[in-house]
């Protein structure tokens, strides 16, 4: 089904005094992780010189935006302390903000890292625990007035793909995606700062995430905009019987179909590979 616009307003989102308008999307948001351990890209990046110039890279390569993370939430990993977190990210998020025009994200489930994140130049909270696991998060991102990224996930990063189990998985996370943006309004989110994010690969069994990324249009009624991160997921690997580093064809495929269902922002680590999707379902969408 090829969707109309008409569920998002001219204005995609706000954060910190940026518009991002409507008609720039689907945006491309580059991931870049400060970890030694994501399931994909860990230990690449963690040179801050080696990290700014792949973020520069992926900026030239077409990125509309950058998301940079130093805590990995691969299935099982360990969680990383606060100091730890910070040493990592706050010398590269500055220096990619100092460097790039475009607007990047902190993909962090601390407030204390989004506030430090934020002072040094980002403009996006990115929070896979959509404001559950930090208390504060809600008040760091309101006062900032920044972009906010909730996304679901059933359980913890160590023990969410262990059992998940849903009635109904698009049914549970638009009821989800509700009470966050209701918590999140109510801390003094503007609800043109928030996007949603239904966490493939958080908590979810290979059907549940083939059946979101099928029935992603279900969320488009919330009216706001939806971010898909696929790239490169072990759904895909277990679709296409394919290690990690061979999954691109597969994002691709997953890509495409996402656009197609709504997705404003796509999450992806092949910035290059992927703007070409982006521009071909485009073409299509608009013949
Ligand atoms: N996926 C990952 C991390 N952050 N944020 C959003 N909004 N959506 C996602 O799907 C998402 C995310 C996991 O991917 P990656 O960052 O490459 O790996 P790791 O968590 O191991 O660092």
């Amino acid at each position: 089904m090829l969707l109309s616009d008409a569920t998002v307003s001219s204005t995609l989102f706000t954060a910190r005094g940026r518009r991002i308008p409507a008609d720039a999307s689907p945006l491309l948001m580059g991931v870049l992780n400060v970890t030694p351990d994501s399931f994909s890209d860990g230990g690449r990046y963690l040179d801050p010189a080696a990290a700014v110039a792949h973020a520069l890279a992926m900026v030239e390569q077409g990125a509309d935006l950058i998301d940079i993370g130093a805590e990995s939430s691969r299935p099982g990993a360990s969680p990383v302390d606060e100091q730890e977190e910070l040493r990592r990210l706050i010398p590269v998020m500055r220096a990619v903000c100092r460097e790039a025009t475009i607007p990047v994200s902190v993909d962090t489930t601390k407030a204390a890292v989004a506030r430090r994140a934020l002072e040094a130049g980002a403009c996006i909270v990115n929070d896979i625990s959509a404001l559950r696991f930090d208390a504060a998060m809600a008040q760091v991102v309101a006062e900032a007035g920044a972009g906010l990224v909730l996304m679901h996930m059933q359980g913890w990063p160590r023990t969410m793909q262990q059992a998940p189990y849903y009635v109904d998985v698009v049914e549970a996370i638009r009821a989800f995606f509700v009470e966050r943006m209701n918590t999140a309004m109510e801390a003094g989110v503007g609800r043109e700062q928030i996007l949603l994010d239904p966490g493939l690969g958080f908590g979810k069994t290979l059907e549940h995430n083939l059946t979101l990324l099928r029935r992603l249009d279900a969320f488009l009624t919330l009216g706001r905009p939806i971010v898909v991160g696929a790239s490169r997921k072990a759904f895909i690997g277990t679709v296409v019987n394919r290690p990690v580093d061979e999954r691109l064809m597969g994002t691709a495929a997953a890509i495409a179909v996402a656009i197609l269902r709504g997705a404003r922002v796509v999450r992806v680590h092949d910035v290059d590979a992927m703007r070409d999707v982006v521009k071909m379902v485009q073409a299509i969408r608009h013949a």
